[in-house]
């Protein structure tokens, strides 16, 4: 049977570049780009796109019969910040969208789904420092509650009906093409694009905030790379921990400046900061390493030199 994807979320941070990277290996017409309120933008003109409503189960549905679905990469989600301020909509997309694309996965006998996680998993009472596999998972945020739920839902799929479901706990995702929505560690991302247009950013944490945090090439690679991973090698299925680096607010600002010396940062912080402060530092990702050769290839300077050689290029051209 041959592959085909559904990609919810599709023009989402993530979902965008994850659908772009799919259609390059199995094709445009393989890969369906699922979208709710905003339209695909020309990237993913060359394949076929579909409205879903996660929240409604014959909205999913439709576009996995229409398709012949065989994989969901479910990137649909509500993120910490606005899940605080509507933790109602958190739920309701978070827990029942994932509900019902784990039923219909079910009983379309899908080959694998992709739920991710996030570090939002962990609370403060967890170890902030090289924080384990195996731990406590007390979140704070309706966010967190929502993927220690979900982690525990994809998990219950595989044990009691085989479902093949795997998810990743991503730290901060830092990228150049579409910008975040919603999330604490967004100012990771803010930051470039204001250094670039305007030369300086208030940040919404303050500067000694330090938050593990991965650019986006290692993540398409980490997802991609799980997703093929055989099954008979994993022990973990849908809480992998997985980091790249970890840098404080105020380190971030230094390795820009060493490309843009007249670059300013300020610290404003917000709500979010009490977001940031209860969770990890740095993460122990030894399973993820053992069980599926995981390894990332970005580190704080290259990842920057890269970020704003991008959004320099785009800015020239009017694009930003
Ligand atoms: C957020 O900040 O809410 C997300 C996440 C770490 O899951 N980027």
């Amino acid at each position: 049977m041959s592959e085909m994807i559904l990609v919810t979320g599709a023009v989402g941070q993530i979902g965008s570049e994850l659908t772009v990277e799919l259609r390059k290996r199995y094709g445009n017409d393989s890969v369906v780009a699922g979208f709710h309120r905003k339209k695909p933008g020309a990237t993913l003109q060359n394949g076929p796109s579909e409205l879903v409503d996660v929240t409604k189960k014959e909205s999913v549905e439709n576009v996995v019969k229409k398709y012949d679905i065989t994989t969901i990469y479910h990137m649909v989600a509500i993120l910490s910040a606005v899940g605080e301020e509507k933790p109602n909509l958190a739920w309701n997309v978070n827990m029942n969208g994932l509900y019902n694309i784990l039923e219909i996965a079910k009983e379309h006998n899908m080959r694998r789904v992709f739920c991710p996680s996030s570090i939002a998993v962990f609370g403060p009472e967890t170890p902030q420092k090289s924080t384990p596999q195996e731990t406590i998972l007390r979140p704070r945020t309706m966010y967190g509650v929502t993927k220690v739920a979900g982690e525990l839902l994809c998990d219950y799929y595989f044990r009691r009906f085989g479902l093949d479901v795997r998810g990743l706990r991503y730290p901060g995702i830092i990228s150049s093409e579409t910008l975040p929505g919603g999330g604490t560690t967004d100012y990771a991302v803010e930051i470039f694009y204001e250094a670039v247009k305007n030369k300086r950013y208030t940040c919404f944490v303050k500067k000694d905030t330090i938050l593990p945090m991965m650019y986006m090439p290692d993540c398409i690679k980490a997802t991609m790379d799980l997703m093929n991973a055989p099954l008979s090698s994993l022990k973990h299925h849908s809480d992998f921990n997985i980091t790249a680096m970890s840098f404080s607010a105020g380190e971030l600002a230094e390795e820009i400046r060493k490309h843009i010396p007249n670059f300013v940062c300020e610290y404003t912080p917000d709500f979010r900061q009490n977001i940031a402060d209860s969770w990890p530092r740095t993460i122990d990702d030894s399973c993820a390493r053992e069980e599926w050769g995981w390894k990332p290839n970005y580190d704080l300077p290259s990842m920057t030199k890269n970020m704003l050689e991008k959004l320099e290029k785009r800015y020239e051209e009017g694009k930003l």
